[in-house]
């Protein structure tokens, strides 16, 4: 049984904690990396987290990561509305995948936020729990390994 979880950041949240704390929160990235590694620590599992700007690099990390994983668990920031080439790579994963957004995108003021194309990929989705919803997804991969 594989016990990597791959943690995939898209674009500008290497910035967070830095802008817009009302809506993103005050923590950083290697905040939530930490949160991802004390849920995964304790159960014996790693973490590969990334972030990236760029998205032929999210599409390539995807793809090398195909199989071999417990499970992703991605944040596709704005890659989640425009990002068809991260959605295909995504439907040819072997592991369960789910999509995180700190933020409620279905509660945004702009509408288009909510219509994440990356969902039709995901197994699951955890919106507006703040950088907290990335512990509880990496907790739902393991769970799910569990069962396997
Ligand atoms: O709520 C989320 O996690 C988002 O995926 C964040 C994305 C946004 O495009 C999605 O609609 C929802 C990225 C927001 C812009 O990047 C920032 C990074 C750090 C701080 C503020 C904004």
């Amino acid at each position: 049984m594989s016990r990597t979880i791959l943690v995939l950041n898209g674009p500008n949240l290497n910035l967070l904690g830095e802008r817009e704390p009302e809506i993103y929160g005050s923590e950083t990235l290697a905040d939530v990396a930490q949160s991802c590694r004390a849920v995964a620590d304790e159960a014996g599992f790693a973490i590969d987290f990334r972030q990236t700007n760029v998205e032929h690099e999210m599409v390539e990390w995807i793809q090398e990561n195909r199989t071999g994983l417990a499970g992703i668990v991605i944040n596709p920031a704005a890659f989640s509305y425009a990002g068809y080439p991260i959605l295909d790579a995504l439907k040819m994963v072997d592991c369960p995948i789910v999509e995180v957004h700190i933020s409620n995108i279905h509660r945004r003021e702009e509408e288009w936020r909510a219509n994440s194309l990356m969902t039709k990929a995901a197994t699951g989705i955890i919106s507006g729990l703040g950088i907290h919803g990335y512990a509880l997804a990496v907790r739902h991969v393991i769970w799910l390994a569990g069962r396997a």
